[in-house]
């Protein structure tokens, strides 16, 4: 998808992939990313916690109710939107810490994970590799009712074991 658009969607979404700004795109773009390569239907758009907290709401309010299955969300300094979506649906809730111009992502990371006893935020790595785990959590979860997406994820760790294995490193010089 090239041009630019305020929702990627497919006609029966099972995964929202939510996130603060536009500006965490390249971060999550990581998820939809897997999502795609898994064939996983997903849709995507900005929900800012703080300056869109009606909306943040009603998604989280509505969204089992359209048939999502599992939220990623992603946002960083102060980042409030995967435990506020939390609080507001029972669905599983993916956080990925986004990096933050100043510190890092680590005010994002201790955020998210820091979630009070109750309400549980699965929270992952900081940046690219959170958001891919993120998505590989969602199809891991989708995958325990489908077995075309299970062959797929068993598939895709053998894939990579056997890259892992072929790895080979420079000489010494
Ligand atoms: C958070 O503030 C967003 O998740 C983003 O990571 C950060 C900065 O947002 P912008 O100022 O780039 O819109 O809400």
């Amino acid at each position: 998808m090239d041009e630019m658009t305020k929702l990627h969607t497919s006609d029966h979404p099972k995964v929202g992939v939510v996130m603060g700004s536009s500006s965490d795109w390249e971060v999550m773009k990581n998820a939809v990313q897997v999502l795609r390569d898994f064939g996983v239907d997903y849709e995507a758009r900005v929900v800012s916690a703080h300056r869109m907290p009606d909306e943040m709401f009603t998604y989280a309010e509505t969204a089992l109710g359209r048939g999502i299955q599992v939220i990623i969300a992603g946002a960083g300094g102060a980042a409030h939107l995967p435990g506020m979506l939390a609080a507001k649906t029972t669905l599983p809730v993916m956080g990925v810490p986004v990096p933050s111009k100043y510190l890092r992502g680590e005010d994002s990371l201790l955020s998210i994970v820091q979630m009070p006893k109750g309400i549980p935020v699965h929270t992952f790595a900081i940046g690219e590799a959170g958001a891919a785990n993120a998505a590989l959590a969602a199809v891991a979860i989708l995958a325990l009712n489908d077995s075309a997406l299970q062959k797929k994820l068993q598939d895709f760790r053998v894939s990579q074991s056997n890259v892992a294995r072929e790895m080979e490193l420079p000489p010494l010089r």
